[in-house]
């Protein structure tokens, strides 16, 4: 059948959704919003608002493709440098977020959760977070990970804090101390390292994201802003995913 208008526009029904066992959690930098506000003579807080559609289709396509955990780097603790309107404009971005999409969320049985510093956020920013990872606690899909106010050097540094209180009180031997023990520390110790890392918006760098997590995972990179980031680009990094994993069992 020849759809003319949809030479260019995949309908949804259309997408495959490939299942891959052996990815079970990815990582996005969503990088990108002020620069398409700014390209439109908006104000970047209107990107901000933007990418909120975008990580809800994201979600959903991830959802499909049965993965176990998404993690998205949401804000960073080196956002508080940026104007305190534009702070301000994002701290209120997770409710604007729920207040639209959690009933989603929930009949899609995402259970949220969150990484970082959450004691230095607002308080209404805090408690809308805290609503919806009580909301969906039971559920038992896709993990939605938010790293909110999260930076790695910061948790890596928070983490060694706590070991060695354990170590003065006895809890922690030192000579027996191993990476899987120290991983226990960090934010993500009920998580699995992530197997995949995307980022959008063109730049190549972690910027402060996951960096013990990584040292293994694959980095797949789009030029494509975040609030034009598709479900289609979504999947085509699953499946460059998929290739590279194929070679490296090759070998
Ligand atoms: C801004 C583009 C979803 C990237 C997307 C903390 C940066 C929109 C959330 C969200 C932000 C947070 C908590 C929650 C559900 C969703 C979000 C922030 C920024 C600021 F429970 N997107 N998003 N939170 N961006």
């Amino acid at each position: 059948m020849n759809i003319p208008f949809l030479k260019n526009k995949q309908p949804e029904e259309a997408l495959q959704y490939p299942v891959d066992h052996t990815l079970d959690h990815v990582a996005i930098i969503m990088d990108g919003n002020g620069r398409w506000a700014q390209k439109r003579g908006l104000p970047r807080a209107a990107g901000h608002k933007e990418g909120l559609s975008t990580v809800f289709k994201i979600v959903k396509a991830a959802v499909k493709c049965k993965v176990n955990v998404l993690t998205l780097y949401t804000f960073s603790t080196e956002n508080w440098k940026r104007p305190k309107s534009e702070v301000d404009v994002i701290l209120r971005l997770p409710k604007e977020f729920l207040s639209v999409y959690l009933p989603d969320l929930i009949s899609n049985n995402v259970r949220i959760e969150s990484i970082g510093d959450l004691e230095k956020l607002p308080a209404h920013t805090r408690e809308a977070i805290e609503y919806a990872i009580a909301r969906t606690r039971d559920n038992d899909g896709l993990q939605l990970n938010l790293a909110l106010n999260y930076g790695s050097r910061h948790e890596i540094l928070h983490s060694m804090k706590e070991l060695i209180t354990d170590i003065n009180a006895g809890k922690l031997s030192l000579d027996e101390l191993n990476e899987e023990q120290f991983s226990t520390y960090l934010y993500t110790k009920d998580v699995k390292d992530p197997d995949l890392l995307i980022r959008t918006g063109g730049e190549k760098r972690l910027s402060n994201f996951l960096l013990w997590q990584l040292a293994y995972t694959e980095f797949w990179f789009s030029d494509v802003l975040w609030p034009d980031f598709t479900e289609v680009e979504f999947l085509r990094a699953l499946e460059q995913f998929r290739q590279r994993n194929r070679r490296y069992g090759g070998v």
